[in-house]
């Protein structure tokens, strides 16, 4: 308890240990900071699952660019995650890309839309094409994008019909996800062309309208018995949609 108690007094402080996706890369090949993707400037989260902007997020940074990423169907696609635009706040910054504390999954969706670079995020479908929750030993998919300096990758799924996306990275945070209101959404939307012979949408969902406070994934203590942020002994269940298979 006395844990707890102290996470809570601590919260101010930690207001700045968040994070912000920022850079696009394909198969690798890494397109630059704040291209082809919509970066907000604060990287506050949010922490209402029916909050408007919890599509795309707001606030972002001016310009915003124009720029659509080609991206094969199959191609290797990842976002990066840092504690401020730009990465690192300041020297040997312990909380970029996020804080460690902040443990949970990380997860992709798309949204087919006429024109990546000008399309609204309100009113979209979105279905689902990656995720990494909990694995057996306890670890996250957080502690993976901390592992890769703050890069997600997923595998753009063949089936993928070709057209404009956008491409909505997204992690939850739920070191304080057992009271409700307490798991942090941060997200960001990059702007994608696929090219291919794919067919397939996946189950679409709306944002907001995927998630519900209290879903298992949601609203959840992540600490074992002895208090370390490795689940709670039951399988953890990832919000949303399935992914999509071809
Ligand atoms: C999307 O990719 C297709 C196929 O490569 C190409 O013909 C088209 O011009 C691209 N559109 C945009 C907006 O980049
Ligand atoms: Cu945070």
């Amino acid at each position: 308890m006395k844990f707890f108690t102290a996470v809570v007094a601590a919260l101010p402080a930690l207001s700045s240990a968040h994070t912000i996706a920022q850079r696009v890369r394909v198969n690798g090949q890494d397109n630059g900071e704040l291209v082809g993707i919509r970066v907000p400037t604060s990287n506050n989260p949010i922490y209402n699952v029916n909050d408007n902007n919890i599509a795309c997020n707001s606030g972002y940074k001016t310009p915003v660019s124009t720029k659509v990423i080609d991206v094969k169907a199959g191609d290797k696609v990842g976002v990066m995650w840092g504690h401020v635009i730009g990465g690192a706040q300041t020297a040997n910054d312990a909380d970029n890309p996020i804080a460690k504390s902040h443990k949970g999954p990380t997860m992709f969706y798309l949204a087919k839309v006429d024109n990546a670079a000008s399309a609204q995020p309100s009113g979209l479908k979105w279905f689902k094409v990656a995720e990494d929750g909990l694995d057996s030993s306890g670890s996250w998919g957080v502690d993976r994008m901390l592992a890769a300096n703050g890069w997600v990758d997923f595998t753009l799924p063949t089936c993928v019909a070709p057209g404009q996306y956008l491409l909505r990275a997204e992690i939850i945070a739920l070191h304080s996800a057992s009271k409700s209101m307490g798991a942090q959404f941060y997200m960001g939307c990059a702007q994608i062309n696929v090219s291919g012979s794919g067919t397939k949408a996946g189950t679409t969902v709306s944002f907001p309208g995927a998630y519900q406070q209290n879903d298992a994934g949601i609203l959840v203590s992540i600490y074992d018995a002895k208090g370390n942020p490795k689940g709670n002994g039951t399988p953890y269940k990832i919000p949303g949609p399935a992914v999509l298979t071809c």
